[in-house]
């Protein structure tokens, strides 16, 4: 494989798509060698198939705010890959987002399900949409707005959404409301939905225990075990709550949270109440942590910082892309971390990547430590297309299983001759080869 005449035509078609550069050149490196065992695929041009969405649905958002004004945004749906089985994917509500982004998003996404051990494919939405002291109704008009459009390309078996950065339970209620209105079917075909209309228990969880069930995989196979170490957790959103739930209720201690106006950290602990002060600065809509230090005055607020800084045993990015950069990787570094693992997509920086796996710091890639988020998703559309409901033994006992089957894939594709985990490579090339497998064998398409 001729990485870098395939990332320079890439590079032309798309000029400036940063994210979704990144992303591929991360995936090309680590295949390449597996990729040119097997001539049948390049013969079959798999990766020039694979780093093109099967489709880009682009659309208009028109919605009427609060003060009577009418508003415009942008709608996408990235359907990336269905070889595996329906696109499967969130949705993003974020005013950054953009077709690289989304793009990124999907490539990763089709890797990530293929890993899970579900028939899913991979796709990823959203709008450059800020909720961000936004009212429920305008949130309601916006979410409805949104599937005005986007419902007639869903089906339970062609393509399930979900939540992503700014996009929870409530968004989804909203949409899929809508998206029942329009159809007139009740198939599922959103996760994350309600309990009470269709929606999986440990489904909010799924995400940050997943990652936390990974973590322990990890230790595990260093004869080690997460009680009593410190864990610096980036973001207060979904993932940061569920991941810091989890550390605490296996006895790690959680030092700090994050949002875009810098970090807390809290030398006793977040756990029990200040659980709740998380969950409340999230309801409040205005997207900063400062505020936690009113309640718990022991914490300290650092504005404009990264987490990063703290001296910690584990560092666990649960925020957005890009967060984690070659400097901060130095830093954890130089403080003796011992184990990095990316909870939000693309967390890292390929410069802190690097300097992770070159001083063989354990560290994990988003697709295979978050992938418990989506594989509970694939459990809810298995939930409703049987019309049951499981409970919550039963689904904590499938994330289990489903965690630690990343982990062996990851171990089995990533271990290097002197023993280190290159877990990156482990999971590109796992997911990559059931892709590939899956695509061979359904023909040219
Ligand atoms: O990045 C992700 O895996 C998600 N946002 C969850 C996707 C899903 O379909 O549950």
């Amino acid at each position: 494989m001729d990485i870098d005449k395939i990332l320079s035509s890439l590079e032309a078609k798309h000029p400036g798509e940063k994210e979704y550069l990144q992303a591929v050149r991360e995936v090309l490196l680590c295949v390449k060698d597996v990729y040119d065992e097997h001539p049948e695929f390049e013969k079959a041009k798999i990766i020039e198939r694979m780093v093109e969405p099967d489709r880009i649905i682009t659309f208009r958002v028109t919605w009427v705010d609060d003060n009577g004004d009418v508003q415009t945004n942008l709608g996408y749906r990235v359907q990336f890959n269905k070889a595996i089985g329906p696109y499967k994917g969130g949705i993003r509500f974020h005013a950054s987002v953009n077709p690289s982004i989304l793009k990124f998003l999907g490539f990763e996404q089709t890797f990530k399900n293929a890993l899970t051990t579900l028939p899913m494919g991979g796709a990823k939405g959203g709008s450059d949409f800020s909720p961000r002291g936004k009212s429920d109704a305008e949130i309601m008009r916006f979410c409805q707005a949104f599937i005005l459009e986007l419902w007639k390309n869903l089906g339970p078996d062609r393509d399930v959404p979900a939540g992503d950065i700014g996009v929870g339970a409530r968004e989804v209620g909203y949409m899929y409301g809508m998206y029942k209105k329009l159809v007139d079917e009740c198939t599922g075909t959103f996760t994350g939905k309600g309990l009470d209309f269709g929606g999986s228990r440990i489904r909010p969880e799924a995400t940050g225990f997943g990652a936390l069930y990974f973590v322990e995989n990890m230790l595990k196979m260093q004869n080690d075990d997460i009680k009593g170490k410190t864990v610096a957790i980036s973001g207060f959103g979904n993932v940061a709550w569920g991941a810091a739930l989890k550390a605490n209720e296996l006895g790690a201690k959680v030092v700090t949270i994050s949002g875009p106006d810098g970090y807390i950290y809290d030398p006793d602990g977040i756990s029990g109440d200040k659980i709740q002060t998380m969950l409340d600065l999230r309801a409040s809509g205005e997207d900063i942590v400062e505020p936690y230090i009113e309640q718990w005055p022991s914490a300290k607020f650092f504005a404009g910082k990264k987490p990063w800084e703290q001296k910690v045993d584990i560092a666990l990015p649960c925020a957005t892309q890009n967060e984690l950069d070659g400097d901060d990787a130095k830093q954890l570094i130089d403080n003796g971390v011992q184990l990095v693992a990316e909870v939000s997509n693309m967390g890292c920086t390929p410069e802190a990547i690097d300097a992770f796996i070159e001083s063989k710091t354990i560290y994990a890639p988003g697709k295979a430590v978050n992938a418990g988020g989506v594989a509970t998703s694939g459990l809810e559309m298995s939930q409703n297309a049987m019309h049951m409901q499981w409970s919550a033994k039963e689904v904590d006992e499938k994330l289990h299983y489903i965690m630690k089957s990343i982990h062996e894939q990851c171990v089995m594709y990533g271990t290097e001759p002197n023993g280190y985990i290159n877990y990156m490579k482990g999971a590109n090339i796992a997911g990559f080869m059931k892709v590939a497998r899956a695509m061979m064998e359904q023909g040219i398409l």
